[in-house]
């Protein structure tokens, strides 16, 4: 059984922050982003500065730290591979219906890492969810709609997908898209600890939306521009091009994807984001002892303070009981001499109280006294 001390405390510790948000609108590439990344990470990979060497600058094996994950649960590992596996054959998943957990162990090294394998699970949310809950021309489903509500307190980290071929479309459903992330984001940030979630925003499909993005000056001006909105709100973001996957032209209007050529900048924003939650993990560790340190102090003045409380109310019953005790003997004696004072009267003798008064001389004076007393009694 619990002490009421021990849930005082335990309620003091913070809820573990252990899932990844992944979000983005319909058909921004979440559920393939999380394959292909979940996939690459089988083999440790290294970086450098939290950067994987492209060949030019360094060569790939040489670098600070390294990355990979383990699938924690077979569910897990066979929905993963049965994605890849389906993209290996040139097939797209379907559209995602409900929350999709996938459970992770992260193993990461490097220095100043705290905790090398943590589980994290990522939960892959359908785009119609943000948009149901979001959308402003229905605010009426924020709560319902909102999976990620009840998530939230366990949120440690937030990819955010922004297909970039869309944003730049300007149309009803883009602007409705941006305005929902823009909530989103406000709900985010606004929510405990909300400020402090790291949060990637990665311009996703890099292969087909790489020219339109350096034509525009790059990822950061091509952002300023058409995901102002979005920024504003994301208060504080780090920004990526991703290339889950390539893909080939094969009808009008249809591309079939190609996983032949290895990811790009996947593993870097998922690098960039463990490393944080693993900082604001130690923080949150320690603020938490500091707490339960505290509590106990208090805990234990409390304790001392009612220890203290105890002995000075016991002092005072010692005091008590013989003042009772007088009190109980004077009004015994007074009874016993109005008694025996009648009882003598109505004998005519003072025999009563001469049996008693031997007992002290002080009594035995009394004792003689009372008859003489009680004669007076009228
Ligand atoms: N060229 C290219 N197309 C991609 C890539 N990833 C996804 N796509 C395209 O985007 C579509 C949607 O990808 P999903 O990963 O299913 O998108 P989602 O964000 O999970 O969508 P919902 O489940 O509906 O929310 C795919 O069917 C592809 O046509 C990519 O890396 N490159
Ligand atoms: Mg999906």
């Amino acid at each position: 059984m619990m002490d009421s001390r021990q849930q005082a405390n335990e309620s003091l510790a913070p809820i573990a922050r252990d899932t990844i948000l992944v979000l983005g609108g319909p058909s921004a590439g979440k559920t393939v982003w999380i394959a292909r990344l979940l996939d690459a990470l089988r083999t440790p990979t290294t970086l450098m500065n939290g950067r994987i060497s492209d060949g030019e600058g360094w060569s790939s094996g040489v670098g600070n730290s390294t990355l990979h994950c383990e699938f924690a649960d077979a569910i897990t590992k066979r929905r993963n591979e049965s994605i890849n596996e389906a993209l290996a054959g040139r097939q797209w998943p379907t559209p995602t219906q409900d929350p999709v957990e996938h459970v992770m162990d992260f193993v990461m090294t490097g220095e100043g890492v705290k905790t090398p394998r943590r589980r994290i699970t990522l939960v892959d949310l359908p785009g119609s969810a943000l948009l149901a809950a979001f959308a402003p021309s229905n605010p009426s489903t924020l709560t319902i709609g909102w999976t990620v509500g009840n998530q939230l307190a366990r949120t440690a980290a937030v990819v955010l997908l922004v297909d970039p071929t869309q944003v730049v479309e300007r149309t009803r459903e883009s602007i409705d898209l941006t305005n929902a992330t823009v909530a989103m984001l406000e709900h985010l940030r606004a929510s405990p600890e909300g400020r402090s979630i790291p949060l990637a925003i990665i311009l996703s499909k890099g292969d087909r939306g790489y020219k339109t993005i350096m034509r525009e000056g790059g990822v950061r001006l091509f952002a300023e521009r058409h995901l102002r909105s979005i920024l504003d709100a994301a208060d504080s973001a780090r920004l990526y091009i991703s290339s889950a996957t390539r893909s080939r032209l094969v009808a009008p209007g249809y591309r079939e994807p190609s996983t032949r050529r290895p990811v790009e900048n996947l593993i870097e924003p998922m690098y960039f984001l463990l490393g944080t939650i693993d900082r604001i993990d130690t923080i949150r560790q320690r603020a938490a002892m500091v707490m339960q340190a505290d509590a106990r102090r208090r805990g234990a003045g409390e304790t001392a303070g009612l220890a203290a409380a105890e002995r000075s109310n016991a002092r005072a019953r010692k005091v008590e009981i013989p003042a009772y005790a007088w009190v109980i003997f004077s009004a015994g004696m007074l009874l016993f001499l109005l008694v025996s004072g009648r009882a003598a009267i109505r004998a005519g003798a003072p025999s009563n109280a001469a049996t008693t008064s031997s007992a002290t001389p002080a009594a035995a004076d009394q004792s003689t006294n009372q008859p003489a007393r009680s004669e007076r009694t009228p």
